[in-house]
């Protein structure tokens, strides 16, 4: 009897020891870690930001917390995030695979593909028909002057009235990409762009939320009909609309003159036949998705953010109308080039993108070979986390950061550093009206808005 318990007790300890997920030897420091479970339920599922501030305060600016069995390493600072994305850039180029938002994507993306040639090959089509359809005529320009009529129009009906910028610096940019996708624009109101938005609103709540979290911290649970389900649906939804306008462009394409970037894939397509290049028609949709959704949340947020502090600070605005006008002489339609000859709104524009932080916690990486950092040794393969928000506040103490701005640039960067006054104004513009401009940071979903746009990546 006393034997078999004992025997029954070391087997017990065996299992629980061979379960029990280890830090690698000199991997970044964390928080003891349960068998099986990792970090995941000592974070809170809610507000995991508080947690995080705790870790770096313990922890120092790299530490690791396991998502159920799974390492991941969070880097803070500067000297960190330089090391790894700059100097050891391959060695950090992967992207995670086997998360909740891979499996909505069905790997057929751009931005979360794994560091490879598919992805270099996606990744330059992207880039070369972007830029291709950013010159000329019927360029990005005209397309962003054209869009900006229906913008003006909206705030001109507006007055006297209240209204929500939020849907409007949505349409916008929505429209502007969808021009370049698909050689179309939609009316604010239109059912379909609305369906849309509703699928990547939710799938972004999803892909932030508790669930989420879930799902990549316990494989078994990802059969269940539990609500991050939901997401596979939208997903489909969203995913048949743009396959009939795939459809329509096979129907009424003229080879070789593309109308827009769907065309464009289609004539790679051809171009490149069965060579075993990674461009495959069932990938048009999807990439095209990734495009629209890298491109439409990121800019109207930023646009918001903009857009409440130039109304908060009306020195600063008037400011830069002043600037506007003196370059325009008259001119109604401003240029891109105009933009040399105006650094005071230069610097406001980069300043609204530091407080704007749309993306805190970038997209995803991965290391693709047993690398270091920061003197810690980090195993392939290992979930990376960096902190771009870490980065944002050390401009602000007007630190040289990458070596890249002029010193007159830093020095009205400054200047309008007083645009800013602490983290917590950039917590209102989240909310989804402009009368929460007065709402207190603590309103509620501003604890999520940290997280919002970590998986920035996400498609529905
Ligand atoms: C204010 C606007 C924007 C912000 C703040 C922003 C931010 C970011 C960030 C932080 C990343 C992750 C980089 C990394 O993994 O290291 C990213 C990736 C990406 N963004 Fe944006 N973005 C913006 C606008 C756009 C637009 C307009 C497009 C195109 C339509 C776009 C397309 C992409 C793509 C394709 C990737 C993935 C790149 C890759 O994995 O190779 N973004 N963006
Ligand atoms: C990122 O950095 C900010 C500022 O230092 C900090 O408040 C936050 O907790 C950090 N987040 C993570 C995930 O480490
Ligand atoms: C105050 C506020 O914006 N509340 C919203 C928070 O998010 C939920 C959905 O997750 C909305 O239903 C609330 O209106």
């Amino acid at each position: 009897m006393f034997l078999s318990v004992v025997l029954l007790w070391l087997c017990v300890c065996f299992i629980v020891l061979q379960l029990k997920s280890r830090r690698p030897k000199n991997f970044p420091p964390g928080p003891p870690i349960l068998p099986l479970l990792g970090n995941t339920l000592q974070l809170s599922l809610e507000n995991p930001l508080k947690d995080f501030e705790r870790l770096r305060k313990s922890y120092g600016d790299v530490y690791s917390i396991f998502i159920g069995p799974k390492p991941a390493v969070i880097i803070n600072g500067v000297k960190a995030i330089k090391e790894a994305m700059v100097t050891k850039a391959r060695d950090f180029a992967g992207r995670p695979q086997d998360l909740f938002v891979n499996d909505v994507t069905k790997d057929k993306g751009v931005i979360l593909a794994d560091y490879g040639s598919s992805w270099r090959e996606h990744r330059r089509f992207a880039l070369m028909t972007l830029r291709n359809f950013g010159l000329g005529k019927n360029s990005m320009e005209d397309r962003i002057h054209e869009e900006i009529k229906y913008t003006v129009n909206t705030l001109e009906k507006s007055i006297g009235k209240t209204m929500s910028p939020q849907v409007m610096f949505h349409n916008a940019a929505s429209n502007i990409i969808c021009q370049v996708l698909f050689a179309r624009r939609y009316e604010y109101d239109n059912a379909l762009i609305k369906v849309i938005v509703r699928c990547f609103t939710e799938n972004s709540r999803l892909a932030n939320g508790p669930w989420a979290m879930l799902y990549d911290s316990f494989p078994l649970i990802r059969y269940l009909p539990l609500p991050f389900m939901k997401a596979f649906k939208n997903a489909e939804t969203v995913e048949n609309l743009v396959n009939e306008f795939v459809k329509e462009h096979k129907k009424t394409r003229v080879p070789g003159e593309p109308r827009d970037f769907v065309d464009c894939y289609l004539d790679e397509l051809e171009k490149v036949g069965d060579d075993g290049s990674s461009f495959s028609e069932d990938r048009i949709c999807l990439y095209a998705l990734d495009l629209y959704f890298a491109g439409t949340d990121t800019t109207s947020n930023t646009l918001l953010t903009g857009f409440l502090y130039l109304m908060n600070y009306p020195h600063v605005q008037e400011r830069c109308q002043q600037e506007i006008d003196r370059v325009l002489e008259g001119k109604d339609r401003v240029s891109f080039e105009d933009r040399h000859k105006m650094p005071y709104v230069q610097a406001v524009i980069h300043e609204i993108q530091r407080v704007a932080n749309t993306v805190p916690l970038s997209v995803f990486h991965c290391t693709t070979k047993d690398t270091e950092l920061m003197g810690y040794s980090i195993p392939k393969g290992t979930m990376i986390i960096e902190n771009l928000t870490s980065v944002l506040i050390t401009l602000n103490k007007k630190v040289r950061v990458w070596g890249t701005e002029s010193q007159a640039d830093l020095q009205s960067i400054q200047v309008v550093h007083r645009l800013g006054s602490g983290d917590s104004e950039i917590y209102l513009i989240k909310c989804p009206a402009i009368i929460c401009i007065e709402c207190p940071p603590s309103a509620k979903n501003a604890s999520m808005v940290g997280v919002h746009n970590c998986y920035h990546h996400l498609m529905c």
